[in-house]
């Protein structure tokens, strides 16, 4: 069994910060879970245009509000507490925090190495291509 708090994750080299993000990344690829889980934080008034071509993210709000709108079509869902919203068409999406840092728990399959950050395209590098540079 794996256990683990957030106060042993934050400050160490599972907590990784974006230029409007922080993501304290409780499970990575390296636990072998098949999935990798994080608490992540938006600050509130941003914007970011992600597109994760090599992923699936599921996050789940916890706190705060915002919006996400799919790009291809332009809808707009609100998020808030209970709100789920799930990229299984590794959807291009624009994320919105509106009120409030936006806290979201995170899924993502394949799992993250731990380091990945934004490339210009919004997405993150698929871990064959961090592992052939490791
Ligand atoms: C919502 C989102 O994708 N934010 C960027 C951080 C990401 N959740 C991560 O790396 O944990």
């Amino acid at each position: 069994m794996i256990v683990r708090t957030l106060e042993e994750i934050q400050g160490s080299e599972r907590d990784v910060r974006g230029d409007v993000w922080r993501s304290r990344r409780m499970l990575l690829r390296s636990d072998g879970m098949g999935f990798s889980l994080h608490d992540t934080v938006i600050t509130e008034g941003t914007e970011q245009t992600l597109e994760y071509k090599h992923h699936f993210e599921a996050n789940y709000c916890i706190a705060g509000e915002g919006e996400v709108v799919v790009v291809a079509t332009g809808k707009t869902y609100p998020i808030k507490p209970g709100t789920l919203y799930a990229l299984d068409k590794n959807d291009r999406h624009i994320l919105r925090a509106t009120k409030g840092d936006l806290r979201l728990v995170c899924v993502f399959y394949p799992p993250l190495t731990g380091t990945e950050v934004h490339r210009p395209d919004g997405s993150y590098a698929p871990a064959e291509e961090l592992d052939t540079k490791a």
